[in-house]
């Protein structure tokens, strides 16, 4: 490493405060969000001490009020692993693998992450990224135009991919570098009213799946939200309804619990903007919807174990009825859940979640050959401590419900079941991580500071 690179961290940090700077210029709704969910996380920590406890000896506090995540749909191979590229210099890595079209959303996913424990409490912030699966629009001669419209845009300026190459070759960037590598990446995200074809292209794709339309009419993969992460989402959703701000109905995910696991999420509705259609000299007037905003509660990272029996439950919950529609719907989940261990023993105890182990002060002065012993054995004296591991992923159910929300709900036309993972890290240009091995890693590492 040579002199003068600053941290991939910093620059990750910048960029996150540049595109929530961004947004909320763009969607003000966006800020109204932040504040709430800045009021409510400061209630939750004022009513609950422990909590913020936790939160600070894990380095969970300071990163919270910069957490957030966000999300992009692209349209080509290229596409998508140029933002691999551009991800790598604020390293930030892709973390799973999601296959949206069971769902009836053409695309498959995944997040791009830090992936370290410092580079996480250093800021979490993730994008979600989908690529469009052009393969699934029926009409062969509207699939071959819109890979036509594709291949003519660049969503990178020419001074990003200099500097990404230059990161490249030097294996980091200088802090003016880094500045100036924030603001050229930041295009790729900004919003472009006017679409890059006429108003009949855009109604045709449209009609094929509105996210075809969103994907391939514009000039770039414009960030569609950007999420703060609130350490109470009831109390959010319910701030939300009373501001009248439109929410979706159901809270994604797992039910309320006393130990929140995975990840909940509730969004409001995609504001309708207005748009131009190029008409050969002129533009026409239209208006298009894709933006909109959410909120996340993050809780404990379960296991393969654990994840199975999350899989299994909310299937439960969702065949008793048709999907997460109805207004028993909550009522079922939590029926479903009630077979889901709800306190931290239990489900560190039946290897259901992932934890951090610590010495607590105790632990520390005692001699090395009494802390030679079981994790559990130092928990159960007072020498060690497990606290829960943070959910840095996403749920492809629940990403569906986002997403379908924001379609108008209305289309559900699911296409058969076809997971191309191999396809994806191929236009990806690299395999895609294992979230487990991450959290196991993470485990692994507190277990050994044991000893
Ligand atoms: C992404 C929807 C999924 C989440 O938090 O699960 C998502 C999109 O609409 O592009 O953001
Ligand atoms: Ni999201």
């Amino acid at each position: 490493m040579s002199q003068g690179f600053v941290s991939s961290d910093h620059i990750r940090s910048l960029f996150a405060q540049a595109m929530s700077d961004m947004y909320r210029t763009e969607v003000p709704l966006y800020g109204t969000l932040m504040e709430l969910v800045a009021q409510v996380n400061a209630q939750t920590l004022r009513a609950d001490p422990a909590l913020e406890d936790r939160l600070t000896r894990n380095d969970e506090r300071a990163r919270l009020d910069q957490e957030r995540h966000g999300a992009i749909r692209v349209g080509t191979a290229e596409e998508l692993s140029m933002l691999r590229r551009l991800f790598a210099v604020m390293g930030m890595a892709p973390v799973g693998y999601y296959d949206l079209s069971v769902a009836g959303v053409p695309v498959h996913s995944t997040a791009f992450r830090p992936t370290t424990a410092q580079a996480l409490a250093a800021n979490p912030f993730r994008v979600f990224t989908s690529l469009l699966r052009l393969e699934l629009i029926d009409d062969a001669a509207l699939r071959a135009q819109a890979a036509d419209i594709l291949a003519r845009r660049d969503i990178f300026t020419a001074g990003v991919r200099a500097l990404i190459a230059q990161y490249e070759r030097n294996g980091g960037l200088g802090e003016e570098e880094a500045r100036r590598f924030v603001a050229e990446a930041l295009e790729t995200f900004r919003w472009h009213g006017d679409a890059t074809v006429s108003r009949a292209t855009y109604q045709a794709l449209s009609d094929a799946h509105r996210l075809i339309a969103d994907v391939v009419c514009f000039h770039g993969p414009h960030i569609n939200h950007l999420t703060p992460r609130t350490l109470d989402i009831d109390a959010a959703q319910a701030q939300m309804l009373a501001r009248g701000i439109e929410a979706k109905a159901v809270i994604e995910g797992p039910p309320p619990r006393a130990v929140p696991i995975l990840l909940r999420q509730t969004s409001f509705k995609a504001l309708e903007e207005a748009v131009s259609f190029p008409n050969g000299e002129a533009a026409e007037a239209g208006t298009h919807t894709a933006r909109f905003g959410e909120i996340e509660q993050r809780g404990l990272a379960l296991t393969p174990k654990g994840r199975a029996l999350y899989d299994a439950l909310l299937d439960q919950a969702r065949d008793a009825g048709a999907g997460s529609t109805g207004a028993d719907y909550p009522a079922r989940l939590a029926a479903a859940f009630a077979q889901f261990p709800d306190d931290l023993d239990t489900l560190r105890r039946e290897g259901l979640g992932y934890f951090r182990y610590a010495l607590t002060g105790r632990g520390r002065a005692a001699p090395a050959a009494e802390r030679d012993a079981p994790a559990e054995v130092l928990i159960a004296r007072g020498l060690a401590t497990a606290d829960p591991i943070v959910y840095e992923d996403f749920l492809p159910v629940s990403a569906a419900g986002i997403f379908q929300s924001n379609l108008g709900g209305a289309e559900q036309h699911a296409y058969a079941a076809n997971a191309r993972r191999a396809e994806f890290e191929a236009a990806l240009g690299a395999p895609v991580a294992d979230e487990f091995a991450i959290y196991a890693a993470l485990q692994e590492a507190s277990l050994q500071s044991l000893r």
